[in-house]
């Protein structure tokens, strides 16, 4: 059975792989599993037929015979279950990098969200000019922290993990903004995750759907 996951047909960041069906596409080229896209325009994501596979109408989801899955912290988790690499063998190494999976998603990813959609979509707000530099420290603060900890090491946790995965993709998303030039140890970091061939099959994929062109 092949697994189906579903894209943007045309994704509004014109082919950074920002969008979130990045983490999945790039988790399966580690684990080395074949899968095909179904691209979706934004009414279709809003129509029954996908809302039956995601509640809330978005990309990405993720099927494989019966099993059908929403959210793509959880969708790189079930793969990384599923196939070897993307997680220590030893129990304790395996809870800390599901722990930075966390982190991305749950602690690191939230204020630089939150930035970005006050930039996308509240500029004219009589207190966006207030509540920047607001939004900012407390992407600043994050990313000071995860840079002390990361200090001099490859990766967060020993070998790179579903956790770096995660965290690389969230990183990005703050690197759009020039945020991430002041922390020369996190740009290194997110260089090495984007410096892997899984990652670059996983973006040539994505951006030979924005430019229609097959990937190199
Ligand atoms: N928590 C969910 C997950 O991790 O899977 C969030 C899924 C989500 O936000 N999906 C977005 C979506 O489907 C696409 S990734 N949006 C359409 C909708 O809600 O109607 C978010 C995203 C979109 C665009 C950019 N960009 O242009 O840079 C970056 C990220």
């Amino acid at each position: 059975m092949t697994i189906t996951i579903t894209v943007f047909e045309q994704s509004p960041d014109r082919g950074r792989g920002l969008a979130r069906d990045m983490r999945v596409r790039w988790a399966l080229e580690e684990v080395g599993q074949p899968y095909d896209v179904r691209l979706l325009s934004f009414g279709a994501m809003k129509e029954p037929a996908h809302r039956a596979l995601h509640p809330f109408g978005q990309i990405p989801t993720y099927e494989d015979g019966d099993l059908v899955l929403f959210e793509s912290g959880a969708i790189v988790f079930h793969i990384a279950e599923r196939h070897a690499g993307l997680l220590p063998d030893n129990a304790n190494g395996r809870a800390r990098a599901i722990a930075w999976m966390f982190a991305a998603l749950d602690t690191v990813e939230p204020p630089i969200m939150e930035r970005a959609i006050a930039v996308l979509l509240e500029r004219d707000k009589a207190w966006y000019e207030e509540r920047l530099p607001v939004l900012e420290g407390r992407v600043r603060a994050r990313l000071d922290e995860l840079s002390s900890r990361l200090g001099g090491a490859d990766w967060l946790d020993g070998a790179f993990s579903a956790g770096d995965l995660l965290m690389v993709t969230v990183l990005r998303r703050a690197g759009v903004s020039g945020m991430l030039e002041d922390y020369p140890k996190l740009s290194a970091y997110v260089a090495r995750g984007e410096a892997r061939p899984a990652y670059q099959r996983a973006f040539a994929d994505q951006l030979a759907v924005f430019t229609g062109e097959p990937p190199p």
